[in-house]
């Protein structure tokens, strides 16, 4: 296995390596912090990229680390998010789809390359820019598109929406609208796979702004103490809504986070999908030898605003174009052609595939129900004798 720059807490018991105003929107949501000057807490810019996520300049092994099918179902799954999303966004401009909606475009190979190295028993829990992980869990594009237009047939029976993507087939547990609340719920889900002796993981992302929450560091201490089965990831792509991780905390290497807990912890280049694989690889099998939690700093970025409502104007065009001359689908599909994995004609038969099935989703969105109103007190309560449950 690749060896990678490891950091974090030599104490640790288990002995592996550790490695200007905020601008209101129709939703109520404030979506930049617009910073028209140079501010001189920032560094310069085009090097507040490199800063804020440190991600290099993605490389191509001279042989590739793993078999063709795995470079083809990440191309395969990473194109499906990203044509998905491309596809939403166009939805959202014509208001079919209304509410917030949070896109994942540019941070795709943060799933793609963790889903490889994971079982189809682990669960996955993350935030609120929730649309690609179940879609390469495997849920059905329909079902998530359906859920986006707050239709009956959606994952979540349309009243979820984008924020709240859930499918408990696949094990993804949500999709969690407030920043940092899903981290102690990782834990708890962890906590439930070890009292169970079940021998499976969860999977905990969450952005850049919700290292900064108070609930984090409970859920660090705990998971550690107790030595949980879960991976903590931070999806640090630069920005929490308009504010930059530099503007946030003088700590700005996120990973380092982990190491006032002894949890083992560690920077990864998330736009790269292999990268992201053995990272996570290592991470899990920490977790099933019983020796606890790892917490990887994915160092990403989203190529969209925080949110449909954000223009970004907080950042360079520059420092876009540098994050997209790293795409992580690009790279694939460059070491695929290039290691003469698949040809072109293949790829192209890859990407006519995805279209058709992102146009069947739309259709299918399209012509689903909306909830009837009896649908409102339903699915509030496990259990069904609850107090105050009016259905
Ligand atoms: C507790 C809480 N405070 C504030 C908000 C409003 N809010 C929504 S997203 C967001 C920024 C989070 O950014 P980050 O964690 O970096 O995730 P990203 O959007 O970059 O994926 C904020 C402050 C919220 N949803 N919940
Ligand atoms: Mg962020």
């Amino acid at each position: 296995m690749a060896e990678t720059k490891v950091k974090g807490a030599s104490k640790a018991s288990n002995s592996t390596k550790k490695s200007s105003a905020p601008k209101a929107t129709p939703q109520g949501e404030a979506a930049t912090d617009t910073v028209k000057q140079p501010d001189p807490v920032l560094p310069p810019v085009n090097s507040e990229a490199e800063q804020a996520t440190g991600a290099p300049k993605a490389t191509t092994p001279d042989q590739p680390q793993f078999p063709k099918e795995t470079y083809l179902q990440w191309y395969e799954q990473m194109q499906l998010m990203r044509k998905f999303e491309e596809k939403a966004g166009q939805l959202y401009g014509q208001q079919k789809i209304k509410g917030f909606c949070h896109l994942y475009i540019g941070q795709e190979a943060c799933v793609a390359g963790a889903v490889s190295a994971l079982t189809k028993d682990d669960k996955w829990i993350t935030a609120y820019r929730d649309h690609a992980h179940p879609l390469a869990l495997g849920t059905s594009p329909n079902a998530i598109m359906a859920e986006l237009y707050a239709k009956a047939t959606g994952c979540s029976k349309g009243k979820g929406g984008s924020m709240h993507i859930f499918d408990k087939n696949v094990n993804f547990i949500g999709g969690h609208g407030i920043v940092g609340g899903q981290v102690p719920l990782g834990a708890g889900i962890a906590f439930a796979e070890k009292y169970n002796k079940t021998g499976n993981l969860c999977i905990c992302y969450m952005g850049d702004g919700a290292v900064r929450q108070g609930a984090l560091h409970e859920a660090f201490n705990m998971a550690m103490l107790w030595k949980l089965p879960v991976i903590f990831v931070v999806e640090n792509n630069g920005y929490a809504m308009g504010t930059s991780v530099q503007r946030t905390s003088n700590v700005t290497e996120l990973y380092t986070l982990g190491e006032s807990y002894d949890m083992p912890s560690e920077p990864v280049n998330a736009m790269n999908v292999e990268d992201v694989h053995n990272a996570v690889a290592r991470a899990a099998e920490r977790a099933r030898a019983g020796e606890g939690p790892t917490f990887l700093e994915f160092k990403t970025y989203r190529y969209k605003g925080h949110s449909m409502s954000d223009p970004a104007k907080y950042r360079t065009k520059e420092e876009l174009e540098d994050y997209r001359s790293r795409d992580s689908i690009e790279s694939v599909r460059h070491t695929i052609l290039t290691h003469n994995m698949a040809t072109e004609e293949e790829l192209s038969a890859i990407d006519e595939k995805i279209k058709a099935q992102v146009l069947e989703s739309v259709e299918f969105a399209e012509t689903s129900p909306f909830p009837t109103a009896d649908e409102l007190y339903k699915d509030v309560y496990v259990q069904q004798d609850y107090p105050y449950i009016r259905d």
